[in-house]
């Protein structure tokens, strides 16, 4: 059974130094976390960068002249080298490798994010198979960004099991940027409390929740933040965007 290609937004997580152990080799250069979204117009609400710990994430060299890294699961990266992100034409160049566990707890800059900078945590849903395996965190508008997210803020044993601490999850609070006529400012808490979604490993609640956030969202949201504010969701959308692609805060990718 085939798959529709999908096309995905990759927003470039550029972590902050010092980088970790296993990627000491590459100080000085650029590392971007990348992470694939369909809603680029929703990074003004990002809170944090989501990593599956028990996963190994390679480091690609992208670019031949500035040496730029991205930081994802080589699947991607050779899809990335396919479409002319790689350092080497058609091949992807591997220069490093990490577990998800060592880029937990590591700062990183989340282009567009009312935080500026956040925290790389741990999410278990992450799929291996899809994207770049990383994900960027948007609790207002996604409900498996808010229910892992309010797992380790409720949870002290969960952030002590990974090593997480208070101030890299307690000050992170969603960010109201979307307005919607029936779930409010911060539409994914409004539809976990409703579809009684009780933690991020529910999937049948999740799958009911996100998709009634994402019809209302993209279909009738309204910003309430930012630049683009009172404008209708559909219509910032392909503006974001573009502005991200321009400002080399994001890159298209496809599978
Ligand atoms: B979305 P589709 Cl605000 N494993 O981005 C699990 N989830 C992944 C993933 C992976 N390997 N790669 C990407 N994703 C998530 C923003 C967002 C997203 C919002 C609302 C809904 C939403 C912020 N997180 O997705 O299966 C990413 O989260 C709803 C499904 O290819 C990406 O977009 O359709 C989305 O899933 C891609 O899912």
């Amino acid at each position: 059974r085939g798959r529709r290609r999908q096309e995905y937004t990759l927003i470039k997580l550029q972590l902050v130094e010092p980088l970790p152990e296993s990627l000491a080799s590459l100080s000085g250069r650029k590392v971007f976390l990348v992470a694939g979204t369909l809603r680029p117009e929703t990074m003004y609400g990002q809170t944090n960068c989501w990593v599956k710990p028990t996963m190994q994430y390679g480091a690609y060299e992208v670019d031949a002249t500035t040496k730029d890294v991205f930081i994802c699961t080589e699947r991607a990266a050779l899809n990335l080298a396919y479409q002319d992100l790689s350092s080497k034409e058609g091949e992807a160049v591997k220069v490093g490798s990490v577990s998800g566990q060592d880029l937990v707890g590591r700062l990183v800059q989340a282009p567009l994010s009312k935080y500026g900078q956040v925290y790389v945590l741990p999410m278990l849903s992450i799929k291996e198979d899809k994207g770049t395996g990383i994900v960027t965190s948007v609790p207002s508008d996604s409900p498996d960004d808010y229910a892992a997210l309010r797992d380790l803020r409720n949870k002290e044993a969960f952030r002590q099991k990974y090593g997480i601490k208070d101030e890299m999850v307690l000050p992170f609070e969603p960010v109201p940027i979307i307005r919607t006529p029936t779930m409010g400012d911060l539409a994914a808490v409004k539809a976990c409390d409703e579809f009684k979604v009780a933690s991020q490993n529910d999937a049948v609640q999740l799958a009911a929740a996100k998709e009634k956030v994402y019809r209302e969202g993209f279909y009738e949201g309204v910003f309430i933040f930012g630049p683009h504010n009172g404008g209708k969701v559909q219509d910032v959308k392909p503006i974001v965007r573009q502005q991200l692609l321009d400002e080399k805060l994001a890159a298209v990718y496809y599978e």
